[in-house]
Protein backbone atom coordinates (compact mmCIF):
# COMPACT_ATOMS: atom_id res chain seq x y z
CA UNK A 1 0.00 0.00 0.00
CA UNK A 2 2.62 2.28 1.20
CA UNK A 3 4.97 1.51 -2.52
CA UNK A 4 1.64 2.32 -4.14
CA UNK A 5 1.11 5.70 -2.18
CA UNK A 6 5.01 6.30 -3.09
CA UNK A 7 4.56 5.58 -7.02
CA UNK A 8 1.87 8.18 -7.14
CA UNK A 9 3.07 10.62 -5.36
CA UNK A 10 6.10 10.46 -7.58
CA UNK A 11 4.39 10.03 -11.13
CA UNK A 12 2.52 13.35 -9.92
CA UNK A 13 5.35 15.44 -9.00
CA UNK A 14 6.99 14.28 -12.61
CA UNK A 15 3.63 15.34 -14.07
CA UNK A 16 3.87 18.81 -12.24
CA UNK A 17 7.35 19.65 -13.34
CA UNK A 18 6.58 18.49 -16.78
CA UNK A 19 3.70 21.25 -17.29
CA UNK A 20 4.58 24.20 -18.79
CA UNK A 21 1.22 26.02 -18.95
CA UNK A 22 -0.99 27.00 -15.98
CA UNK A 23 -3.94 25.66 -17.74
CA UNK A 24 -2.08 22.63 -17.85
CA UNK A 25 -1.71 23.08 -14.30
CA UNK A 26 -5.29 23.69 -13.42
CA UNK A 27 -6.28 20.19 -15.51
CA UNK A 28 -3.73 18.35 -13.57
CA UNK A 29 -5.18 20.08 -10.18
CA UNK A 30 -8.05 17.62 -10.66
CA UNK A 31 -6.29 14.68 -12.17
CA UNK A 32 -4.33 14.31 -9.51
CA UNK A 33 -5.67 15.20 -6.42
CA UNK A 34 -9.95 15.24 -7.51
CA UNK A 35 -12.26 12.27 -7.20
CA UNK A 36 -10.35 10.25 -9.54
CA UNK A 37 -7.13 10.71 -8.85
CA UNK A 38 -4.71 7.81 -8.25
CA UNK A 39 -3.95 9.21 -4.80
CA UNK A 40 -7.99 9.38 -4.01
CA UNK A 41 -8.04 5.80 -5.45
CA UNK A 42 -5.49 4.83 -2.71
CA UNK A 43 -7.99 6.63 -0.35
CA UNK A 44 -10.64 4.42 -1.23
CA UNK A 45 -8.67 1.15 -0.57
CA UNK A 46 -7.69 2.05 2.71
CA UNK A 47 -10.94 -0.03 4.13
CA UNK A 48 -10.31 -3.24 2.53
CA UNK A 49 -6.96 -3.12 5.01
CA UNK A 50 -6.79 -5.49 7.46
CA UNK A 51 -5.61 -3.80 10.57
CA UNK A 52 -5.99 -0.89 12.45
CA UNK A 53 -2.35 -0.02 12.43
CA UNK A 54 -2.24 -0.67 8.57
CA UNK A 55 -5.32 1.66 8.10
CA UNK A 56 -3.61 4.06 10.38
CA UNK A 57 -0.26 4.56 8.84
CA UNK A 58 -1.44 4.33 5.13
CA UNK A 59 -4.50 7.23 5.82
CA UNK A 60 -1.50 9.32 6.86
CA UNK A 61 0.83 8.17 4.16
CA UNK A 62 -1.80 9.18 1.61
CA UNK A 63 -2.46 12.48 3.49
CA UNK A 64 0.80 13.41 3.40
CA UNK A 65 1.26 12.70 -0.15
CA UNK A 66 -1.63 14.88 -1.44
CA UNK A 67 -0.61 17.92 0.89
CA UNK A 68 2.62 17.29 -1.11
CA UNK A 69 1.02 17.07 -4.39
CA UNK A 70 -0.99 20.27 -3.42
CA UNK A 71 2.04 22.14 -2.47
CA UNK A 72 3.83 21.31 -5.45
CA UNK A 73 1.20 22.27 -7.72
CA UNK A 74 0.90 25.70 -6.45
CA UNK A 75 4.84 26.15 -5.93
CA UNK A 76 4.46 25.86 -10.02
CA UNK A 77 1.54 27.46 -10.73
CA UNK A 78 3.45 30.57 -9.15
CA UNK A 79 6.27 30.40 -10.77
CA UNK A 80 4.65 29.27 -14.41
CA UNK A 81 1.95 32.59 -13.38
CA UNK A 82 4.87 34.92 -13.16
CA UNK A 83 6.99 33.57 -16.21
CA UNK A 84 3.45 34.27 -18.46
CA UNK A 85 3.01 37.23 -17.36
CA UNK A 86 6.30 38.39 -17.66
CA UNK A 87 5.96 37.30 -21.30
CA UNK A 88 2.88 38.96 -21.70
CA UNK A 89 3.98 42.08 -20.51
CA UNK A 90 6.72 42.19 -22.81
CA UNK A 91 4.42 41.55 -25.32
CA UNK A 92 2.39 44.23 -24.89
CA UNK A 93 4.73 47.04 -23.99
CA UNK A 94 4.18 50.28 -26.15
CA UNK A 95 7.87 52.00 -26.87
CA UNK A 96 6.78 55.24 -26.11
CA UNK A 97 9.94 56.77 -26.79
CA UNK A 98 9.07 56.13 -30.62
CA UNK A 99 6.65 59.10 -30.29
CA UNK A 100 8.18 61.46 -28.33
CA UNK A 101 9.41 64.26 -29.62
CA UNK A 102 11.05 66.37 -27.47
CA UNK A 103 9.50 69.95 -27.16
CA UNK A 104 11.02 73.08 -28.51
CA UNK A 105 12.51 75.49 -26.85
CA UNK A 106 9.96 78.70 -26.66
CA UNK A 107 11.57 82.04 -27.08
CA UNK A 108 9.59 85.88 -26.72
CA UNK A 109 7.48 86.94 -29.79
CA UNK A 110 9.26 88.37 -32.50
CA UNK A 111 7.54 92.18 -31.23
CA UNK A 112 8.48 91.23 -27.73
CA UNK A 113 11.93 90.67 -28.89
CA UNK A 114 12.00 93.87 -30.46
CA UNK A 115 9.94 96.04 -27.63
CA UNK A 116 13.14 94.41 -25.54
CA UNK A 117 15.80 95.29 -28.14
CA UNK A 118 14.35 98.90 -28.15
CA UNK A 119 14.11 98.87 -24.03
CA UNK A 120 17.78 97.99 -24.36
CA UNK A 121 19.10 100.57 -26.87
CA UNK A 122 17.27 103.18 -24.74
CA UNK A 123 18.45 102.33 -21.65
CA UNK A 124 21.69 102.48 -23.24
CA UNK A 125 21.63 105.92 -24.07
CA UNK A 126 20.34 106.98 -20.76
CA UNK A 127 16.92 106.59 -20.70
CA UNK A 128 14.28 105.30 -18.20
CA UNK A 129 11.47 103.08 -18.74
CA UNK A 130 7.80 103.84 -17.49
CA UNK A 131 4.21 102.24 -18.28
CA UNK A 132 0.77 103.67 -18.34
CA UNK A 133 -2.67 102.26 -18.74
CA UNK A 134 -4.24 100.96 -21.55
CA UNK A 135 -8.02 101.95 -20.32
CA UNK A 136 -7.79 105.90 -20.18
CA UNK A 137 -9.89 108.63 -19.98
CA UNK A 138 -10.44 110.91 -22.78
CA UNK A 139 -8.96 114.17 -21.00
CA UNK A 140 -5.07 112.03 -21.02
CA UNK A 141 -5.75 110.40 -24.57
CA UNK A 142 -6.98 113.38 -25.89
CA UNK A 143 -7.55 116.61 -24.44
CA UNK A 144 -4.43 116.86 -22.03
CA UNK A 145 -2.51 116.77 -25.70
CA UNK A 146 -3.83 119.77 -27.18
CA UNK A 147 -7.03 118.12 -28.79
CA UNK A 148 -10.08 119.29 -27.66
CA UNK A 149 -13.45 117.67 -27.77
CA UNK A 150 -13.79 118.95 -31.00
CA UNK A 151 -10.70 119.26 -32.53
CA UNK A 152 -10.09 117.79 -36.11
CA UNK A 153 -7.27 115.75 -35.34
CA UNK A 154 -9.22 113.27 -33.03
CA UNK A 155 -10.70 111.90 -36.51
CA UNK A 156 -6.65 110.32 -37.19
CA UNK A 157 -7.56 107.99 -33.98
CA UNK A 158 -10.71 105.62 -34.37
CA UNK A 159 -10.89 105.45 -31.31
CA UNK A 160 -12.75 102.28 -29.25
CA UNK A 161 -14.88 103.96 -26.60
CA UNK A 162 -15.26 101.81 -22.57
CA UNK A 163 -18.68 101.67 -21.70
CA UNK A 164 -17.30 103.59 -18.08
CA UNK A 165 -18.39 106.76 -16.36
CA UNK A 166 -20.00 109.42 -18.56
CA UNK A 167 -20.36 108.56 -22.33
CA UNK A 168 -17.39 109.20 -24.29
CA UNK A 169 -15.19 109.84 -21.13
CA UNK A 170 -12.96 106.34 -21.38
CA UNK A 171 -11.44 105.24 -23.98
CA UNK A 172 -8.75 102.20 -25.53
CA UNK A 173 -5.95 104.63 -25.28
CA UNK A 174 -4.88 104.91 -29.42
CA UNK A 175 -1.35 105.90 -28.45
CA UNK A 176 1.24 106.09 -25.60
CA UNK A 177 1.26 109.82 -25.87
CA UNK A 178 -0.72 109.70 -22.54
CA UNK A 179 1.82 108.28 -20.79
CA UNK A 180 4.03 111.26 -21.35
CA UNK A 181 1.32 113.74 -18.89
CA UNK A 182 1.07 110.98 -16.75
CA UNK A 183 4.99 110.96 -16.30
CA UNK A 184 5.26 114.47 -16.30
CA UNK A 185 2.95 114.79 -13.50
CA UNK A 186 4.78 112.54 -11.09
CA UNK A 187 8.52 112.83 -12.43
CA UNK A 188 10.45 116.00 -11.46
CA UNK A 189 12.11 117.15 -14.74
CA UNK A 190 14.69 116.24 -15.64
CA UNK A 191 13.26 113.55 -17.55
CA UNK A 192 14.57 111.07 -20.40
CA UNK A 193 12.36 108.56 -20.22
CA UNK A 194 10.96 105.78 -22.49
CA UNK A 195 7.55 104.48 -22.41
CA UNK A 196 6.71 101.29 -24.60
CA UNK A 197 3.08 99.38 -24.96
CA UNK A 198 -0.02 98.05 -26.24
CA UNK A 199 -2.33 100.94 -28.10
CA UNK A 200 -5.89 100.36 -29.85
CA UNK A 201 -7.57 101.93 -32.85
CA UNK A 202 -10.74 101.32 -34.05
CA UNK A 203 -9.38 100.37 -37.64
CA UNK A 204 -9.87 97.81 -40.83
CA UNK A 205 -6.51 95.34 -40.19
CA UNK A 206 -4.57 94.98 -43.70
CA UNK A 207 -0.88 94.35 -44.23
CA UNK A 208 0.66 97.49 -42.50
CA UNK A 209 -2.41 98.30 -40.01
CA UNK A 210 -3.74 96.44 -37.19
CA UNK A 211 -6.29 97.63 -34.57
CA UNK A 212 -4.24 96.22 -31.90
CA UNK A 213 -0.68 97.26 -31.81
CA UNK A 214 1.87 98.34 -29.95
CA UNK A 215 4.17 101.87 -29.77
CA UNK A 216 7.29 103.35 -27.78
CA UNK A 217 7.02 106.78 -27.19
CA UNK A 218 9.94 109.06 -25.96
CA UNK A 219 9.91 111.94 -24.11
CA UNK A 220 12.82 114.52 -22.91
CA UNK A 221 12.34 117.46 -20.89
CA UNK A 222 15.16 119.11 -19.32
CA UNK A 223 16.43 123.21 -19.86
CA UNK A 224 17.15 124.55 -23.04
CA UNK A 225 16.18 121.46 -25.16
CA UNK A 226 16.74 122.04 -28.83
CA UNK A 227 15.52 120.55 -32.04
CA UNK A 228 18.73 119.53 -32.66
CA UNK A 229 18.67 117.53 -29.62
CA UNK A 230 15.71 115.85 -31.03
CA UNK A 231 17.25 115.30 -34.47
CA UNK A 232 20.60 113.72 -32.60
CA UNK A 233 18.75 111.39 -30.62
CA UNK A 234 16.99 110.18 -33.21
CA UNK A 235 19.92 109.46 -35.13
CA UNK A 236 22.10 107.95 -32.32
CA UNK A 237 19.36 105.63 -31.45
CA UNK A 238 18.93 104.72 -35.72
CA UNK A 239 22.43 103.85 -35.45
CA UNK A 240 22.78 101.66 -32.16
CA UNK A 241 19.84 99.73 -32.73
CA UNK A 242 20.17 99.09 -37.04
CA UNK A 243 23.54 99.41 -37.22
CA UNK A 244 26.41 102.17 -38.43
CA UNK A 245 25.40 102.37 -42.11
CA UNK A 246 21.71 103.52 -41.33
CA UNK A 247 21.07 107.21 -41.05
CA UNK A 248 17.58 109.23 -40.20
CA UNK A 249 16.42 112.67 -41.17
CA UNK A 250 12.90 114.32 -40.04
CA UNK A 251 10.06 115.50 -42.70
CA UNK A 252 7.57 118.66 -41.56
CA UNK A 253 4.51 116.95 -40.10
CA UNK A 254 1.60 118.14 -38.03
CA UNK A 255 0.72 116.27 -34.69
CA UNK A 256 -1.64 118.61 -31.79
CA UNK A 257 0.86 117.85 -29.17
CA UNK A 258 3.99 119.34 -30.47
CA UNK A 259 5.60 122.03 -32.19
CA UNK A 260 7.06 121.84 -34.84
CA UNK A 261 6.22 118.56 -35.78
CA UNK A 262 7.95 116.18 -37.51
CA UNK A 263 7.99 112.63 -39.07
CA UNK A 264 11.23 110.52 -39.15
CA UNK A 265 12.56 107.87 -41.12
CA UNK A 266 15.75 105.71 -41.57
CA UNK A 267 17.58 105.43 -44.51
CA UNK A 268 18.84 101.78 -45.10
CA UNK A 269 22.51 101.53 -46.25
CA UNK A 270 20.94 100.60 -49.39
CA UNK A 271 19.44 104.10 -49.82
CA UNK A 272 16.29 103.74 -49.55
CA UNK A 273 14.18 105.74 -46.57
CA UNK A 274 11.50 103.67 -44.17
CA UNK A 275 9.07 105.86 -41.90
CA UNK A 276 9.40 105.13 -38.46
CA UNK A 277 6.97 107.11 -36.58
CA UNK A 278 6.18 110.94 -35.29
CA UNK A 279 8.10 113.68 -33.40
CA UNK A 280 8.59 116.86 -32.31
CA UNK A 281 8.87 119.67 -29.42
CA UNK A 282 6.55 119.28 -26.64
CA UNK A 283 3.80 121.81 -26.99
CA UNK A 284 3.51 124.37 -24.18
CA UNK A 285 0.20 123.75 -23.89
CA UNK A 286 1.16 120.14 -23.23
CA UNK A 287 3.64 120.99 -20.75
CA UNK A 288 0.98 122.71 -18.83
CA UNK A 289 -1.53 120.16 -18.75
CA UNK A 290 1.33 118.19 -17.38
CA UNK A 291 1.82 120.65 -14.25
CA UNK A 292 5.12 122.31 -15.80
CA UNK A 293 6.15 125.79 -16.59
CA UNK A 294 6.62 126.11 -20.48
CA UNK A 295 8.87 129.48 -19.77
CA UNK A 296 11.17 126.95 -17.57
CA UNK A 297 11.13 123.61 -19.35
CA UNK A 298 11.29 122.63 -22.52
CA UNK A 299 11.21 118.94 -24.14
CA UNK A 300 10.72 117.31 -27.16
CA UNK A 301 8.90 113.63 -27.65
CA UNK A 302 8.94 111.19 -29.85
CA UNK A 303 6.45 107.54 -30.68
CA UNK A 304 6.75 104.77 -33.23
CA UNK A 305 5.25 101.69 -33.96
CA UNK A 306 6.92 98.50 -32.45
CA UNK A 307 5.33 96.00 -35.13
CA UNK A 308 6.02 98.08 -38.26
CA UNK A 309 9.70 98.25 -36.62
CA UNK A 310 9.53 94.22 -36.22
CA UNK A 311 8.01 93.86 -40.01
CA UNK A 312 10.88 95.75 -41.65
CA UNK A 313 13.80 94.15 -39.41
CA UNK A 314 12.59 90.54 -40.59
CA UNK A 315 11.38 91.32 -44.18
CA UNK A 316 7.12 90.61 -43.00
CA UNK A 317 5.37 91.12 -45.50
CA UNK A 318 2.17 91.43 -43.60
CA UNK A 319 1.69 92.31 -40.21
CA UNK A 320 -1.20 90.40 -39.59
CA UNK A 321 1.03 86.97 -40.02
CA UNK A 322 2.86 87.86 -36.80
CA UNK A 323 -0.42 87.55 -35.03
CA UNK A 324 -1.60 83.80 -36.63
CA UNK A 325 0.53 81.97 -34.13
CA UNK A 326 1.33 79.67 -36.98
CA UNK A 327 4.28 77.78 -35.88
CA UNK A 328 5.74 77.49 -38.87
CA UNK A 329 6.08 81.62 -38.98
CA UNK A 330 6.82 81.81 -35.38
CA UNK A 331 9.71 79.41 -35.43
CA UNK A 332 11.59 81.17 -37.95
CA UNK A 333 12.30 84.02 -35.33
C1 LIG B 1 0.98 108.82 -33.02
O1 LIG B 1 0.35 107.91 -32.54
C2 LIG B 1 1.66 109.84 -32.17
N1 LIG B 1 1.24 109.69 -30.82
C3 LIG B 1 3.18 109.70 -32.31
C4 LIG B 1 3.92 110.86 -31.72
C5 LIG B 1 4.39 110.78 -30.42
C6 LIG B 1 4.12 112.03 -32.43
C7 LIG B 1 5.07 111.85 -29.84
C8 LIG B 1 4.77 113.09 -31.87
C9 LIG B 1 5.26 112.97 -30.60
P1 LIG B 1 0.71 107.96 -35.49
O2 LIG B 1 -0.75 107.85 -35.48
O3 LIG B 1 1.36 108.39 -36.77
O4 LIG B 1 1.23 108.91 -34.34
O5 LIG B 1 1.31 106.54 -35.07
C10 LIG B 1 2.68 106.38 -34.79
C11 LIG B 1 3.21 105.05 -35.38
O6 LIG B 1 2.41 103.98 -34.94
C12 LIG B 1 3.14 104.98 -36.89
O7 LIG B 1 4.25 105.59 -37.47
C13 LIG B 1 3.12 103.50 -37.13
O8 LIG B 1 4.43 102.97 -37.07
C14 LIG B 1 2.36 102.98 -35.95
N2 LIG B 1 0.95 102.71 -36.30
C15 LIG B 1 -0.05 103.61 -36.43
N3 LIG B 1 -1.20 103.00 -36.73
C16 LIG B 1 -0.93 101.68 -36.78
C17 LIG B 1 -1.71 100.50 -37.03
N4 LIG B 1 -3.03 100.57 -37.24
N5 LIG B 1 -1.11 99.30 -37.00
C18 LIG B 1 0.22 99.20 -36.74
N6 LIG B 1 1.00 100.27 -36.49
C19 LIG B 1 0.45 101.49 -36.51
Amino acid sequence: MIEAIDAARSAAEARIAAASTVDELRALDTELLGKKSALADVKAGLGKLATVEEKKSAGQAVNEAMTAVRSALDARIAVVARAERDVQLAAEALDLTEHFVAPGRGRPHIVTQAWQRLEDVFVGLGFQVAEGPEVETDWYNFEALNMPPSHPARSMHDTFYVDHGATGSTVLRTHTSPVQIRVMQTVKPPIYMIMPGRVFRNETTDATHLAVFHQIEGLVIDKGITLADLAGTIDAFTKAFFGEGFGSRLRPSYFPFTEPSAEFDIRTPDGSWLELGGCGMVHPNVLRAGGLDPEEWSGFAFGFGIDRMAKERHGVGDVREMYTNDIRFIEQF
